[in-house]
């Protein structure tokens, strides 16, 4: 043991302090994990550190909660099938304010907390944006004194883990909690019944009215873990509560009394399937049964938690919306809709009217994307098989409502047909956008193109109907995890010039500004850059096997593969490159390293196939010694927060580059930019935000916007007119027809060619691609003059006030929520928790 540091230690109260640390991670070690010094591994250590640390969070978690019993605010609910919620440890002692204390707790004892960190696996129960925006607003919630849930699913195997095997993917399970989660507490007496199958019974009441019986169901049970989240600076812990799938009974009576034992247990396993696994697609649904059992799932335990709190201190159901918000996270939570519905009409036997006014003033829709394909519809035979009163129920909601369009609309049939509920194809279908627009009083989009799309033209009739519903909330990012913790060394030269104020007001940025032409801040600024890029540099080498150039432009782009995201047009500009430094090999270049990163939907063909190119454009580029380090290209493996948090702070390019119309709004456009990165991208999504926050000249903007798009789209668009105009852009795709990037199989990456040349282009790359090396020449002349890089990263970062998630959520909690911030005290009694 060291524990020189903590003898020294001038201040009796600290010295207590950093030996209750001790004593508690001791104890956890021994008590808890039942090690010594001998049989203790690494793991165990982080393990026992983790419980020492969740004990501290556990007090402030129980007084919230406590709060939150006596004082009666009003709650919200975040529901989302995704909380991609990465490493907790770092950041639970950063919002603690404990760091410094448990940093030094660790020294004396002769471990490194930095490498204690890297013990921890990724909670990854997410895809992409979409599950790691809710681990920001969970951050955020908490720490504007939001009493905020989060709702989700416990999944067993979370984003699978990416191996890359001759240049592809291969998918492996992520058995996230074999090593067990030290932040979760199960919570057995939270189990509840959640029904499937079955059939409806109609009967009267000895009123005469209609009662309808569900009965001959399947039934699982879900039960809760909870996660305590914690804000900055503040007393407040959340709740973060997953629901698992248990069999309602140890063994089916059935089988076991026949004797038949294994079909007993198998019976068991395959109910508890259904918490088994995330379905690993990003922006689109995944059609299947189980799927659509997941979401129900989730929607019914959830929604019978809400109730059951609210019922503690409340009789009457219609102060619902008073004391409950409900954010549906996509329409993947939508079931949320009429499963309360179902609980206000047969369960508490309220009238249809009233249920549906508690119901829509309860529920607030957010809409993530507009691909067409991406918006979910669930077969009606699924409903009928697998949740018939619930079909009933979404049948009624849609009567109801066409009669109130045809009232407004007379004779619209067109109008009629788009707006049902129910799609009337060969195969008829719920179509579950519409199912959470009209059961929602709030509908927002991510961005403000993205809202005005939705207004405009894929949501437009709704617009019509109901204009004081739609509204936008920008995404945001919480700068706890993605500048204080991932970047400490650009977070401490912030710090050191205007203060820590940032970290909870992100707006506090503005004032570097002022230090953007002050050539001493400039250097430091360029400084940390460097030994972040270094950092980054060892790791490609240890992961790779490249070594990289330190000097070089790093140019990043890092987020799912998807076609409308466009990393194929990045291999475009990679490829054209190679070819300008290959025609003129004594020439001036500009040395880049272009990393890519990111996972593809096991299913999803061309995405993978763009991987493959990928790495074998890095084969022959990084051998080829006429390159040298000019250009070299790099895949690394398995994209999830954790490695994000390395990327972010070593980036000098960010690449934003989907077909304008296409991203809802992107977040990691906001991480890039918070970590000094210069913004290449279209005017799509929150760019545009970024690019009226940064100011015009310090991001490179190109290609077509979205109107023009769609004009182009209308007029009629043909890639081959592109291909046949611009010679590089010939050469580049003959090549990759050709084989020149696949000498073993010369048609391997033939399909992707043909999507650009003889399937349309849909996202229109080589409409793109001659404004998009433009853009490039610039970024390229630009890194010459390296202070003025780092002039424009400064403004960049200072102009990140708006993209904090903590303005994202206020606005949530202002506008949609109606909820005030609370401040929680400690309290010292015995504390009543639910
Ligand atoms: C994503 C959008 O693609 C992205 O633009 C947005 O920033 C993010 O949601 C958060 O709003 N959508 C998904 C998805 O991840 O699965 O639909």
């Amino acid at each position: 043991m060291h524990d020189d540091a903590l003898l020294n230690s001038p201040d009796p109260a600290e010295l207590d302090a950093l030996m209750l640390i001790i004593k508690s991670f001791l104890e956890h070690l021994e008590y808890t994990l039942g090690k010594d010094k001998y049989s203790a591994t690494r793991h165990d250590i982080f393990n026992a550190l983790s419980y020492a640390v969740r004990d501290r969070m556990v007090e402030r978690w129980l007084d919230t909660q406590q709060a939150y019993y006596n004082e009666d605010p009003k709650r919200v609910y975040y529901v989302s099938m995704e909380f991609l919620m990465g490493r907790t440890l770092e950041n639970s002692l950063v919002n603690l304010g404990l760091l410094e204390q448990f940093r030094e707790a660790m020294n004396s004892l002769g471990y490194d907390l930095d490498q204690l960190f890297d013990q921890e696996q990724d909670a990854g129960l997410g895809n992409g944006g979409l599950g790691r925006l809710a681990a920001c607003f969970l951050d955020s919630m908490a720490t504007k004194g939001i009493p905020g849930y989060g709702y989700g699913i416990r999944y067993e195997y979370g984003i699978f883990r990416q191996n890359i095997v001759d240049g592809s993917q291969v998918e492996i399970p992520d058995n996230w909690l074999r090593y067990r989660n030290p932040w979760e507490l199960d919570r057995q007496e939270h189990l509840h019944p959640v029904k499937f199958y079955g059939r409806v019974v109609e009967r009267k009441d000895a009123g005469g009215k209609p009662v309808f019986d569900w009965v001959d169901t399947e039934d699982v049970m879900a039960m809760a873990y909870d996660t305590p989240t914690p804000g900055y600076g503040t007393n407040t812990v959340n709740t973060m509560r997953l629901w698992t799938a248990k069999s309602t009974r140890e063994f089916d009576l059935a089988f076991f009394n026949e004797g038949n034992y294994i079909r007993a247990v198998e019976k068991k396993m395959v109910t508890e399937n259904i918490s088994k696994v995330l379905y690993p697609a990003d922006n689109v649904p995944e059609g299947k049964e189980l799927r659509f059992k997941q979401e129900y799932f989730l929607a019914c335990a959830t929604v019978y938690d809400v109730i059951y709190r609210f019922r503690k201190t409340h009789d009457d159901l219609r102060l619902l919306p008073t004391k409950v918000a409900i954010q549906l996270n996509d329409t993947h939570p939508a079931l949320c809709i009429p499963e309360m519905m179902r609980l206000l009409l047969d369960h508490y036997r309220l009238d249809w009217d009233t249920a549906w006014e508690i119901t829509t003033k309860t529920f607030a829709y957010t809409n993530h994307t507009i691909l067409p394909e991406a918006l979910e519809k669930w077969p009606v035979w699924f409903f009928e098989h697998i949740l018939p009163r619930h079909i009933q129920i979404i049948y009624e909601i849609n009567d109801r409502f066409l009669a109130e369009v045809r009232k407004r609309f007379p004779g619209d049939t067109g109008k009629l047909q788009r707006m049902s509920l129910i799609e009337e194809h060969w195969e008829r279908k719920v179509r579950m956008a519409n199912l959470a627009i009209v059961g929602s009083h709030s509908v927002n989009g991510v961005a403000a193109l993205h809202t005005e799309i939705l207004k405009e033209s894929v949501f437009r009739d709704f617009y019509e109907m109901f204009p004081g519903r739609f509204n936008n909330k920008t995404n945001g990012i919480t700068q706890r995890r993605w500048l204080k913790c991932a970047n400490p060394g650009q977070a401490a030269l912030i710090t050191d010039v205007i203060g820590d104020g940032w970290v909870k007001e992100l707006y506090e940025l503005t004032r570097l500004g002022d230090h953007a032409a002050d050539p001493a801040f400039v250097a430091q600024w360029r400084q940390v850059k460097r030994e972040n890029k270094e950092r980054l540099a060892r790791y490609i080498l240890d992961h790779n096997c490249v070594q990289v150039n330190v000097d070089s432009l790093f140019d990043c782009q890092v987020k799912r593969i998807h076609e409308y995201k466009r990393q194929l047009l990045n291999v475009l500009h990679v490829i054209t490159l190679y070819n300008r430094i290959k025609a003129n090999p004594a020439g001036d270049f500009v040395p880049r390293t272009v990393i890519f990163s990111g996972k593809a939907a096991p299913a999803y063909f061309i995405a993978k196939l763009v991987i493959r190119l990928i790495n074998a454009v890095g084969d022959v580029v990084n051998n080829d010694p006429e390159i040298g380090d000019r250009l070299k290209v790099v895949f690394l493996a398995n994209y999830s927060v954790s490695l994000a948090e390395r990327i972010f702070p070593a980036a000098d390019l960010s690449e934003q580059i989907s077909t304008a119309g296409t991203e809802a709004s992107g977040t990691g456009n906001m991480k890039f930019a918070l970590n000094g990165a210069l913004t290449i991208g279209t005017l799509d999504g929150a760019n545009i935000e970024i690019m009226e926050e940064v100011g015009r000249d310090n991001i490179f903007i190109f290609g077509m916007n979205a109107a023009e798009v769609e004009e182009l789209r209308r007029k009629g668009y043909n890639p081959r007119d592109w291909y046949g105009r611009n010679a590089e852009l010939k050469k580049v795709l003959d090549m990759i027809a050709e084989g020149r990037f696949s000498p073993d199989n010369h048609d391997l990456f033939r399909p992707i060619v043909d999507t650009l040349l003889n399937q349309g282009d849909y996202y229109m790359l080589l409409a793109d691609y001659a404004s998009y090396i433009a853009a490039q020449e610039e970024v390229a002349r630009l890194y010459l003059d390296q202070d003025e890089w780092a002039r424009k990263a400064i403004l960049n970062c200072a102009g990140m006030g708006k993209f904090s998630s903590d303005r994202t959520i206020a606005e949530y909690a202002r506008e949609i929520w109606e909820v005030e911030p609370m401040e929680i005290r400690p309290v010292l009694e015995f504390r009543q928790h639910d």
